[in-house]
């Protein structure tokens, strides 16, 4: 019989030593305004449950598929768009790491001209013996079988076939080229109860992309498990952190026989210059919400989950841009629409102790004359921890009505975090009553254990208990809750933080132990003793050495004190779960994920945590977070009914860009963290969840001028951008380094420029779903050497950055793709052309306070002007850059509306095209948008226009005329008097 969790934690926490629990030192409290007496602080053990060694990295592990039987299939049936069949057991069940299932259903839909479905589920879902979790529809969008297509497979571009020697495989083919995209052939199906498994071949170097949420390279390569199990933890390389993506894009590069046209598969990234590629891209979705991991081997990928049923989708693309559109359409996935002003600046730090403190920020932000959009407060502000409360001393009501008040009147923004946990009050204390709890509560808000007591973990506040999406009563009590404290505190937008969901202890610690509440959390925070924040960047030794010397010898002294942060005590023998046939354990499943946290238990909340229809957070886990920024979506929608709502959230899943942006979380000041954060934003990309930007000059640790410097310019490419710090540190606002305070108005000139083409990108990409930020191999599909890149990137189609990522340079390594196409790049500086090499890594001067920027040829880039808001920034003139292309063509876009309606009753789209000396700018829609058109740049113009410049046919005078015979750029200035009623009222042409 399995040790029940919720047991083995409180006897190794309070058991039988309950009355000697540590007092905490009294340095070690939290400031708790209305506690009296000395705060509990919990022990650290509390935090673990088992000491597991992961399968993947155990040695005793046995391989399922050299015990395990496979399956037959029987029975099957050719349908109108696809086929049916039953899998039986074709031997001795294994019952390895679950106990298997001996029948499965298998359906094949043909869905789409470019999207198979393999569905493989148990036949008997419901039996007790065998609780299986198929993830309901109104959860998850379901991809569905579209009718209108030809009903036979032979227009499809997959195909789908299947054998049964020696037992039932199945394989997904690209017709066009013939190519095996995944076959389990000569592996077995492996499904049990609590564990699934299925197998591909792969290509040599194979390039795959997504399978998040971790920090790695882009590409993820061939020796990386990709474990997808949200965790509460700071950015470790490798591990799972905060959200859940099962997806994965796939790109093959052939080799083109010249002669033939014929083409044969390469390997990533082999390359020779005299040879010509080209790429096939496709994708490859499971939808099942169980923990997981997917093992990316030399040429194979393995997909294990711990429970749940096989319900995969392929896309055949054949390009990125086809894959991911295909993709988060067929999931209801497309992204959220943003509001125009969550693309200006953010400011946010863990520390700001009052409603003064943020009010000093925003003043240093205009004395400085730096442009602020956003204001943020992380937990500082809430009242003793609790959400939906705010600490009466330094954060009253009142003070923030008048500050918020004059913030809003200045076109600025105000975004609170709200935590996923909720305090539990203190039953034998009644001064501690905390009404949110108890409205929650009444309504049966709550997750409960299985013998339906309430589930009491542990968060900043102390004991919490936390909410079950699936009851409707969490769900009009969230939006509820919310909406009364908008009325205390007009927030604009919100942030989700801990919702992976993160818990500090194991198992429900806090039942029978909340007389102690509030308690402090078992470790300490950062600047308590133990816990002083001595770190910095590489290169702060050489910047800044007589800080780094002390800084080093604090943290060395530190070290040596006996510390007071928890680790999982070595001693602690290692558990190896094991089966018992028949029996479902989900607090030790039998095959161990390779958890970062360790036992899935760890620092979240319990996998035996029950919701209201008997699901518990095993099978749910991954989804937590997807859900609360579904019922966050719906409070401020509650409160603003036509406005976008804007929601920053840590723990996402696949479709959680529907509701919601993510940041990347807990990074480090480090310079390794602002590389990864490329890497980062094009996975997200991927995601469909394009608003994301991390901690800006980083999280963790203290950051210094040249990082900061550095990250200030990369991250204004990025559509979130905001600037975030943790408690204790040294403060990192853009202002406080002189040179920092110029480096992030140079890149701000050009963000806030840009604006305009930066929310037309956003707009296609709800739209359509096309991305915002891009990889350049996605834009540059036949360029094998493109494939690895992640170091640089495009911003739409039109923008090339190429970053500084460590210190102490002032050169950067950067590619120009597609040189050898006859692709053209200007320095944005200089607006002249660079002259590259194609393939070859050129190298780029970028002093500090300068970033590489290029314009692509052939774009046309619409702008308005720079100003400290983006409000202000919309109220001025419009200007367009015309970036010829070698063939002296551009195109371009622009979408316009009001800004914030989640349906605007009117809009604007404009298309603009350059040829033969004549650019046209067509609108099209019922917005009226009254900001003239100022000027036009255009960029590689061969010669100067000997028979002048026409605007409408109206000749320009002389004077709004310029060309530069050396930069070949044609500058046309004075269109206002042109343009008087609005750049795009009408439909224009320049002739020069
Ligand atoms: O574990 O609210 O990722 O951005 O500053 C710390 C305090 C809890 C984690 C978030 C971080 C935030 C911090 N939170």
């Amino acid at each position: 019989m399995a040790r029940s969790m919720l047991q083995a934690v409180s006897t190794a926490v309070f058991g039988l030593s309950a009355i000697s629990l540590p007092l905490a030192n009294a340095a070690a409290v939290s400031s708790t305004a209305t506690s009296a007496r000395s705060q509990y602080t919990l022990p650290a053990s509390v935090q673990y449950a088992e000491n597991v060694i992961p399968n993947i990295n155990d040695p005793q592990a046995v391989d399922a598929q050299s015990v395990c039987p496979g399956y037959k299939a029987t029975n099957v049936q050719n349908s109108t768009f696809g086929l049916t069949a039953t899998l039986s057991l074709a031997g001795t069940p294994c019952n390895l790491y679950g106990t298997d299932i001996d029948t499965l259903n298998l359906t094949v839909q043909y869905q789409t001209a470019d999207r198979l479905s393999v569905n493989i589920v148990p036949t008997y879902v419901d039996s007790s013996n065998y609780t299986q979790y198929l993830v309901r529809d109104s959860l998850l969008a379901k991809p569905a079988l579209d009718e209108g297509v030809s009903e036979t497979s032979k227009f499809h571009d997959l195909s789908f076939s299947w054998s049964n020697d020696p037992t039932f495989a199945f394989t997904v083919q690209r017709r066009s080229t013939g190519d095996v995209l995944f076959t389990t052939e000569g592996s077995k199906l492996i499904f049990e109860n609590q564990f699934l498994e299925f197998t591909s071949p792969l290509p040599d170097d194979y390039n795959i992309y997504g399978l998040g949420e971790h920090i790695h390279e882009f590409r993820l390569g061939n020796n990386f498990t990709a474990t997808i199990f949200p965790a509460d933890i700071a950015n470790p390389i490798d591990y799972n952190i905060y959200g859940s993506h099962p997806f994965y894009l796939e790109t093959r590069y052939f080799e083109v026989d010249p002669k033939t046209g014929n083409t044969s598969i390469t390997t990533g990234n082999a390359t020779d210059p005299s040879k010509k590629y080209e790429s096939y891209s496709h994708g490859v979705y499971l939808r099942n919400t169980h923990a997981h991991e997917v093992l990316l081997r030399p040429n194979r990928i393995t997909w294990r989950t711990l429970g749940g049923s096989i319900d995969l989708y392929f896309y055949a693309g054949p390009t990125q841009p086809a894959v991911t559109k295909a993709l988060l359409k067929s999931n209801d996935a497309l992204p959220a629409m943003q509001q125009y002003y969550t693309l200006g600046y953010q400011q946010c730090r863990w520390g700001y102790k009052g409603w003064s403190d943020v009010e000093d920020v925003a003043s240093n932000f205009s004395k400085f004359e730096i442009p602020l959009e956003t204001l943020w407060v992380d937990i500082d502000y809430l009242g003793q921890l609790r959400d939906f409360q705010t600490d009466p001393n330094t954060w009253s009501i009142e003070e923030g009505e008048k500050f918020l008040s004059s913030l809003h009147s200045k076109g600025q923004h105000f975004v609170p975090i709200i935590d996923s946990a909720i305090y539990i009050p203190n039953p034998d204390n009644a001064s501690d009553a905390y009404a949110p709890f108890d409205r929650g509560n009444e309504v049966g808000a709550f997750l409960k254990n299985p013998d339906g007591s309430l589930y009491i973990g542990a968060v900043w506040p102390g004991f919490t208990v936390f909410p079950d999406w699936l009851s409707e009563g969490a769900q009009t009590w969230w939006v509820d809750e919310i909406t009364a404290f908008h009325e205390k505190v007009s927030f604009d937008g919100i942030w989700i933080d801990m919702s992976e969901i993160s818990s500090f202890c194991a198992g429900s610690c806090g039942s029978g132990n909340l007389h102690l509440q509030p308690v402090h959390p078992p470790f300490a925070l950062p600047g308590e003793p133990g816990a002083v924040v001595y770190d910095y960047p590489e290169g702060f030794n050489i910047t800044n050495a007589t800080e780094a010397a002390s800084a080093s010898s604090g943290a060395a002294s530190q070290s040596s004190a006996a510390s007071v942060s928890a680790t999982t005590p070595a001693s602690t023998p290692i558990y190896r779960p094991t089966v018992t046939p028949g029996v479902r354990d989900v607090n030790h499943p039998a095959y161990v994920i390779n958890n970062g946290q360790g036992d899935i238990a760890n620092k979240a909340i319990s996998p035996n945590a029950t919701h209201i229809d008997g699901t518990q957070e095993y099978e749910m886990h991954n989804v937590w977070g997807y859900q609360i920024l579904n019922a966050t979506h719906n409070a401020l929608l509650n409160i603003f009914p036509e406005k976008r709502p804007f929601i920053i959230g840590r723990s996402t899943f696949f479709g959680s860009g529907r509701w919601a942006g993510h940041w990347g979380g807990d990074n480090y000041s480090k310079w390794g963290s602002m590389y990864m954060s490329i890497s980062q934003a094009l996975s997200f990309s991927l995601f469909g969840i394009p608003m994301f930007g991390v901690d800006t000059c980083g999280f963790l640790g203290n950051s210094d001028e040249e990082l900061c410097n550095r990250w200030m310019q990369l991250s204004a490419f990025f559509p979130f951008y905001r600037n975030h710090n943790t408690l204790s540190t040294i403060p990192q606002e853009p202002y406080r380094w002189g040179s920092v305070i110029e480096s992030t108005k140079t890149a701000m000139k050009i963000r806030y420029p840009l604006l305009p083409y930066m929310y037309t990108l956003l707009h296609l990409a709800h739209s359509t779903g096309s991305t915002v930020l891009r990889a350049l191999s996605w834009e540059f599909p036949n360029d094998p050497l493109l494939a690895n890149v992640d170091t640089q990137l495009l911003l739409g189609p039109s923008i090339l950055v190429i970053p500084v990522l460590e210190p102490q340079v002032s050169t950067v390594q950067g590619v120009f793709p597609g040189i050898a196409e006859g692709e053209k790049w200007y320095d944005w500086y200089t607006q002249t052309p660079v002259s590259a090499t194609a393939g070859k890594n050129e190298t780029i001067d970028a002093p500090l306070g300068h970033i590489p920027v290029y314009v692509r040829g052939g774009s046309v880039l619409p702008q308005q002007e720079y100003a400290l808001t983006t409000r202000d920034a919309r109220n001025t003139p419009y200007s367009l850059i015309t970036a010829l292309s070698a063939k002296g063509t551009a195109k371009g876009e622009l979408y316009v509306d009001d800004g914030e309606s989640v349906k605007p009753n009117a809009t604007l789209f404009v298309e603009y095209a350059a040829e033969n000396n004549t650019l046209t700018a067509v609108p099209q829609g019922a917005y009226v948008e009254p900001q003239p058109l100022a000027n036009i740049t255009v960029l590689g113009v061969p010669s100067a226009p000997l028979a002048g410049v026409t605007f409408n046919g109206v000749k320009l005078p002389s004077s709004s005329v310029a060309y530069n015979g050396t930069s070949h750029v044609l500058s046309v200035t004075g269109l206002k008097n042109y343009t008087a009623a609005g750049a795009w009222a009408h439909k224009w042409t320049l002739k020069w």
